[in-house]
């Protein structure tokens, strides 16, 4: 066989000898390469004006990275940090293939997590149902709907304890996402430890316990902020005394994302939120160096590769100046280190395996821009919690980079890019004016208290949608080359009423067999200690022993505190000014006027949030959406039971409630809303369903009296035609152009 040739490896031979010393030539220079561009797009501009208000250009250069204009961003392992905590990485050790789960029972998930252990993943990431986060037993009246539903339903130590069976607890890693119950829950996992012999200075693993951001987006805190705060620094003097190893909170931008805000507010209500924890251990009277090693962090990537590398690689920039300011000294206190999910929010109903090709390219950005720790979601996002198929592609996805590509032989391999380099720096500029905005007006509690941050953020959602409604942003499968004919795909269905049924049967035991003294005696402590200032988690260590409830030990903490609630405020103008006098929505608002004026009065709507489900998201589009238009709109507060709701749609004499679920709750919820308002009498209000709804249950919420489904990739344009139509408004059918 011939011998092929070839220069790589030891064995090439002889270098090829130099070439000839060629003529000079002149460099074409950046005018050169302006003239060049111009001439081949006609003189198009083709810079890119991005959600955030970057101008990305079509060409970046050396000049663009000069000293001045970037600084340095130095070596991997060393401050500032910017390219990566550890000095090896990925080549020393990979990410932590990290996958978010737990639906139904603890059995159930107990199961779940061993089959993925078994498959390759490598820590675990616990998901929790609503009633568990908003601190009800899973017996509660209010939430009946949820138990078991967006994940697992955890009543006790007991729960806990089987949650965990078989996985050794000094060995494994364990985030815990839980913010609102977070003191009993951590107090459970703390006994659970202890129970399977593991003491808790060996415990490794993160617990969420990020409430600003829950104030902010996601909806599942239970106390008001200021007892809320000092929840939080309850935890972090105790974990940074008594559990060495555990990450006390994972400083959260995820949900902002997920809610709409665009990568730079992400950025900036993060790095903010984090220095406000900090501040609030530090008036706790603990030292900086003792705690701030075990912050951690949490970000979404979604589908704007470059920024998203480039947001990470400016977080830690940030990180590191921040703690520099605060008065660290240690570098591990400056070191910014975050789990990242691939965004949901980018996920789609329509052609859902399009799904794992985004989450591929998030993935990529997510360890290219050098996390410590990855979720990546399932294809079936957009409708239900991942199946073992769907678990194992999103699983997969991560292991075939880390073990088929190679991409993890080199550190910050983007490092040095051009674009990635000069990106980094504007985001970091870009957060940092907001940073000091927050800082200005007395930090990121204050901010949360006035609402501006939510307010920005959603802003960032209702022109998205408006974007993606008007064509302008692409989504392949939705809003262009939309198929005519989706197949099925098997979704999980959780029997929420089966689950409610075995906890209570369980929550019957753990109270039947407790010292009933000892329980009450440690309920009452824990109560004297939320009116008093001892360590709430200590007591509630003592509580869990004793089997008290998570129901319990937040109701005890409730005496004290209080249950916060809040009224939503959509933003407005935003939506409607995106579409000015665009004859698709001046058809729209002739069709209100024309309902106006035979009603004798503004159309009116309620937007619904029943059960414990507090993505507001969607509601407050439509809301936002609708109000634009010309409706009277009720924003319903977050948490109603559907009795509550029918009530409020009484009260207001509304022609629609637009009931919006997300988190699984509404085969059980709204039937029972359209119930009460058939009690009273009104059938004749229509009942319309939007958000996280599979088609396999259409049927069902049909039969039960939902006039109209508004499923994921849902166009408002053609959503409000139908509305107004079930309104009896004589409205053309949607035209196509609308998608
Ligand atoms: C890592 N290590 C190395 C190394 N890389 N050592 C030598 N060389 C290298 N190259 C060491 C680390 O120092 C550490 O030890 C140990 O290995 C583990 O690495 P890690 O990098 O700390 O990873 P991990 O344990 O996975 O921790 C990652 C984390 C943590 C710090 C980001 O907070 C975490 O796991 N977070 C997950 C949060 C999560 O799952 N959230 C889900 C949210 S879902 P040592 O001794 O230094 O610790 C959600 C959705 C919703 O919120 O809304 O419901
Ligand atoms: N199991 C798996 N993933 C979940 N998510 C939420 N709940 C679960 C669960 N029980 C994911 C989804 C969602 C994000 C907040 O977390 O991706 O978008």
């Amino acid at each position: 066989m011939a011998e092929i040739e070839t220069n790589i490896g030891e064995d090439a031979g002889a270098a090829p000898p130099p070439p000839a010393q060629p003529e000079p030539v002149l460099q074409p220079t950046l005018t050169d390469w302006n003239a060049a561009a111009a001439k081949e797009v006609k003189g198009r501009d083709l810079t890119w004006r991005t959600p955030e208000g970057i101008d990305v250009k079509p060409l970046y250069t050396a000049a663009d990275v000069t000293p001045e204009k970037v600084g340095d961003p130095g070596l991997p392992g060393f401050a500032p940090f910017t390219r990566g905590v550890r000095a090896s990485m990925y080549a020393g050790r990979p990410w932590t293939i990290r996958q978010y789960a737990g639906f139904s029972t603890a059995e159930a998930s107990n199961a779940f997590y061993r089959r993925n252990l078994a498959a390759g993943q490598k820590g675990l990431s616990v998901a929790f149902d609503l009633a568990t986060h908003r601190g009800y037993d899973s017996d509660h009246p209010r939430v009946t709907g949820d138990v078991g539903k967006a994940g697992v339903a955890i009543d006790s130590v007991e729960d806990m304890k089987i949650l965990f069976d078989g996985i050794p607890l000094d060995q494994m890693s364990v985030s815990m996402t839980m913010n609102g119950a977070v003191i009993p829950i951590l107090a459970f996992f703390i006994v659970a430890g202890e129970e399977q012999g593991v003491d808790r200075k060996l415990l490794d693993g993160t617990i969420q316990n990020d409430i600003l951001k829950e104030f902010m987006v996601r909806n599942t805190y239970i106390y008001p902020p200021e007892p809320s705060m000092r929840i939080i620094a309850d935890i972090i003097a105790y974990t940074s005394a008594e559990m060495p190893k555990f990450n006390s909170i994972s400083i959260s931008g995820y949900h902002m994302q997920e809610a709409g805000a665009t990568q730079v507010q992400e950025l900036a209500f993060t790095i903010a939120d984090g220095r406000e924890y900090a501040r609030a251990a530090m008036a706790a009277g603990l030292d900086i160096d003792k705690f701030a090693g075990r912050l951690s962090f949490f970000f979404a990537i979604g589908m704007n590769f470059f920024m998203e590398v480039a947001k990470l690689r400016a977080a830690r920039t940030l990180w590191h100046r921040v703690m520099t300011e605060l008065g660290a000294r240690d570098e591990r206190s400056k070191m910014l280190r975050t789990h990242c999910q691939t965004s949901g929010v980018s996920l789609q109903e329509q052609d859902p395996y399009n799904n794992v090709i985004r989450t591929t390219i998030e993935a990529m950005a997510a360890m290219l821009g050098g996390t410590q720790s990855l979720h990546t979601n399932a294809l079936d996002e957009a409708i239900a919690l991942p199946t073992d198929f769907s678990a194992r592609i999103a699983r997969n996805t991560q292991i075939v980079i880390q073990e088929e590509t190679g991409m993890t032989k080199v550190v910050d391999p983007l490092g040095g890019s051009y674009y990635v380099e000069a990106l980094t720096q504007e985001l970091v500029y870009k957060a940092w004016a907001i940073i000091e905005r927050v800082e200005a007006e007395g930090g990121m509690a204050a901010a949360v208290a006035k609402g501006w941050p939510k307010a920005m953020i959603e802003e960032a959602a209702t022109a998205r949608q408006a974007r993606v409604d008007r064509g302008e942003d692409v989504i392949v499968g939705v809003n262009k080359y939309r198929l005519k004919d989706e197949d099925p795909i098997d979704i999980l269905d959780v029997d929420n009423v089966a689950v409610r049924e075995s906890q209570v049967a369980r929550l019957a035991s753990v109270r039947a067999s407790r010292d009933e003294a000892a329980c009450s005696a440690a309920l009452s402590a824990l109560r004297d200690g939320a009116a008093g200032s001892a360590n709430l988690l200590a007591l509630a260590v003592e509580a869990a022993r004793a089997r008290a409830t998570l129901g319990e030990i937040s109701a005890a903490m409730e005496v004290a505190f209080g249950r916060y609630g809040t009224q939503p405020t959509p933003v407005s103008g935003i939506y409607g000014g995106a579409y000015g006098d665009d004859v698709r929505w001046t058809r729209l608002t002739d069709g209100v006027d024309a309902t106006e004026r035979r009603l004798g009065r503004k159309p009116r709507m309620l937007v619904a949030k029943m059960g414990q489900d507090g993505h507001d998201r969607g509601a407050n589009l439509v809301s936002s959406m609708f109000a634009d238009l010309g409706f009277e709109i009720v924003p319903g507060p977050l948490f109603q039971t559907p009795q509550e709701a029918a009530v409020l749609a009484l009260e207001k004499d509304v022609d629609v409630v637009g009931a919006s679920s997300l988190a699984a709750g509404h085969k059980t919820l709204i039937p029972e809303l359209i119930g009460h308002l058939r009690e009273a009498g009104r059938a004749d209000i229509k009942v319309i369903a939007g958000g996280v709804i599979p088609a396999q249950d259409y049927q069902t919420l049909r039969d039960a009296g939902v006039q109209a489904i508004f499923g994921p990739g849902t166009n408002l344009i053609a959503a409000a035609e139908e509305v107004l139509r079930l309104l009896g408004h004589n409205m053309p059918p949607a035209e196509a152009d609308a998608a």
